[in-house]
């Protein structure tokens, strides 16, 4: 290595990731010219929690939480003290957030990755309904994620921008050949993009039995469709029983549980060959069973759970390896999409994948070339020893547990998209957001905390902040929404009409300006998490701002949503975040809205079927009092 790079090495930060030495030279000089993201100032965030408690607690907590506010933001006291050392912090770090975030929302979280944490992804349906043409698509999937990569290897993927600023790009650097690996108390990470150990392979599972695909010819190019069909038919030829052990089903379990199992299951030496492989491979296809056949109203929301969770333990749920960053699915019924494991990435460059993959399974075959033969694709042996058949009955019982707990519900809205809101110069994510809340309002008789995610990939190595999406603002416009009206005072429009039409305006307004705010990095629940994890850092007693009831209403987030657009027609899930909750993922398309709604079975008090009623019956609410209040009026 030269000396000067060296050093610069040397001079480099520490941290969990590093992607610096990842990065080819073109996209560095991209990255580095990013700005840093900001510590907001503290008198800001404090000023801005109080309001934001507003709409969820009680008068009296609120007090409360008002003397805790003045006793941790006083002169010389400790809010100053830890705002110091996240400055500090600041200065020494190419990013004060993303190793904290990186562990603490998912490293360190324990709770499974299936339904907890991995986000699912439906594809529209395909029109095959057979093994060959289940196989095809299969073939033409995996050359498009392979054209994908080439985007990234040799650095020709488009910088994205987002309200004219450049984002940061290193997400993409780390979604192809990387998986999660278990730890007893915290997971880590492995990459093998770049460097001595690049993969050319890539993991194909099909009746709960791994395979490793070398999908690159001798000379370094890409197999086609047609070479990769017949590998594919290879490995289904081979992998035809179905009373395999599913031994992927380990990575559904707790993580501590799993990080045990795992120990366990690398002692034998095979087993150990077999694990690096997927770990190391660019992704998973999985070649699932068809899901049993169920009628079409409820067939959209099965999808939804096949791709969080595989349907148990008895359908493809041991058909994947959950800890693998990316698993592409792809049923014999034609069914397709996603499963990815969350901590390397957010959604957008994800989507931003799948949208060029379907593109690319779109276009037409590629003229035959004369075919050598290839090797056939290895099969990843496993030994069972009882003490892994006992871990595997484990996972399986806790993970059909999960499964029968999990509610989904898709629901696509077709009255209209983003085309109306924008219409009425409104923010077409404010609208949807607005609606949640008033959905929620009308079902429970009160606000919640609601988290929406918000991109920091303006600023180098940014992942997500928090929108506040249940604000004073919204609250007086869900209570205005359904107050008994007053009597018609004579004029053609009732007044009351044009009051509640002023206050969804106002709150949408509220709603963008906490956005910007948020993708600036001056939004609040990052800061204050860095404010608490800088307290423990510094092992001073924790500051009662965060013992505080109001503290823990305000991080329940009954209501957790985030909105990812794709180009393609698809719909995205997650599940609910507490016990008591929703997950709403949206894709706002120009005239529709692809929901999914997620929510606990174990709770009495949710269901995802409910919301979506309330949801769709909010949206439409909302458009016809803005039809009935024309803008000129106002
Ligand atoms: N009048 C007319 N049009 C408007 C408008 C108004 N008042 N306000 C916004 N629009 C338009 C926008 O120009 C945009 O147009 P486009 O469809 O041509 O791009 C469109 O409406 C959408 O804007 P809006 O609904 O306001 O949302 P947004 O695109 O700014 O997105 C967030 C908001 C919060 C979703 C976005 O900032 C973000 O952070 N995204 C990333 C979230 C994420 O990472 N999710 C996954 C986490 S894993
Ligand atoms: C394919 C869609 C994935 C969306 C996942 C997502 O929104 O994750 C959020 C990430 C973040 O940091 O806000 C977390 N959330 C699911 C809990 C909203």
């Amino acid at each position: 290595m030269h000396r000067r790079q060296k050093q610069a090495e040397q001079a480099r930060p520490r941290g969990l990731l590093k992607p610096w030495g990842r990065l080819p030279g073109r996209l560095q000089l991209h990255q580095v010219a990013l700005p840093t993201l900001p510590v907001p100032p503290l008198q800001q965030t404090l000023d801005r929690y109080l309001l934001a408690l507003e709409p969820i607690v009680s008068r009296e907590e609120l007090s409360h939480t008002q003397q805790l506010v003045a006793e941790f933001r006083r002169p010389g006291g400790v809010g100053e003290r830890l705002q110091k050392g996240l400055e500090r912090r600041a200065k020494k770090t190419e990013n004060w957030l993303s190793d904290w975030w990186l562990k603490t929302a998912y490293l360190e979280y324990r709770l499974p990755v299936v339904v907890h944490s991995s986000p699912g992804v439906v594809l529209p349906k395909q029109d095959f309904l057979d093994r060959q043409g289940q196989l095809r698509f299969a073939a033409k999937l995996i050359e498009g994620i392979l054209d994908f990569k080439s985007m990234i290897d040799n650095e020709t993927l488009p910088v994205e921008y987002m309200g004219g600023k450049p984002l940061c790009m290193n997400q993409y650097y780390q979604i192809l050949s990387s998986c999660r690996i278990p730890g007893p108390k915290r997971d880590s990470i492995v990459n093998y993009a770049q460097g001595k150990r690049q993969s050319r392979h890539i993991a194909v599972v099909h009746n709960f039995q791994f395979f490793e695909l070398d999908v690159y010819n001798s000379d370094g190019s890409p197999l086609s469709t047609e070479q990769l069909f017949i590998q594919l038919e290879k490995i289904w030829n081979t992998s035809l029983q179905t009373n395999k052990e599913p031994i992927g089903i380990l990575t559904t379990n707790h993580r501590n549980s799993w990080a045990k199992a795992y120990n366990n299951l690398l002692k034998d030496r095979t087993n150990k060959e077999s694990v690096r492989a997927i770990e190391s491979s660019i992704c998973t296809v999985c070649l699932d069973a068809p899901m049993p056949r169920v009628s079409h109203d409820v067939y959209s929301s099965r999808v939804a759970a096949q791709m969080l969770h595989g349907g148990g333990s008895h359908l493809n749920s041991g058909n994947r390896w959950f800890d693998k960053t990316l698993q592409f699915i792809v049923a014999e019924d034609g069914s397709c999409g996603l499963v990815y494991e969350h901590a390397p990435s957010e959604g957008p460059p994800i989507v931003a994948l799948l949208d060029h993959v379907v593109e690319f399974t779109k276009k037409p075959e590629q003229e035959r070339s004369a075919l050598s033969p290839l090797p056939m694709p290895r099969k990843l042996r496993f030994n069972i020893t009882p003490e892994i058949k006992k871990d595997i009955e484990q996972a399986k019982q806790n993970l059909n547990i999960l499964v029968e707990d999990l509610d989904v519900k898709v629901m696509v809205f077709h009255h209209f998209g983003k085309a109306f809101p924008k219409s009425e110069k409104i923010s077409p994510d404010a609208f949807i957001q607005l609606a949640l809340q008033l959905a929620y309002y009308r079902m429970y008789g009160h606000s919640c905390a609601t988290y929406e995610s918000a991109s920091l990939r303006r600023f180098r190595l940014g992942r997500t902040d928090t929108i506040r999406s249940a604000s004073a603002a919204s609250l007086r416009f869900v209570q205005a929404m359904d107050s008994p009206g007053q009597p018609n005072s004579g004029s053609s429009l009732c007044p009351q009409e044009q009051e509640k039409t002023e206050l969804l305006r106002r709150a949408a307004q509220a709603h963008r300006e906490y956005t910007d705010m948020a993708i600036q990095g001056n939004a609040i629940d990052r800061h204050l998490l860095g404010l608490k994890l800088q307290a423990i850092e510094d092992l001073v007693s924790m500051p009662e701002l965060f013992m505080d009831t109001a503290y823990a209403v305000a991080m329940h987030f009954n209501l957790s949503t985030s909105q990812v657009p794709a180009r393609t027609d698809c719909v995205m899930c997650f599940g609910p975040v507490v016990p008591d909750g929703y997950g709403v993922c949206y894709n706002p398309m120009e005239h529709h809205i692809n929901f999914a709604i997620s929510a606990f079975n174990s709770c009495a008090d949710t269901n995802a079927a409910r919301m979506a009623h309330y949801l769709e019956q909010a949206l439409l609410d909302m458009r016809a009092l803005l039809q009935a209040t024309p803008r000129s009026k106002l």
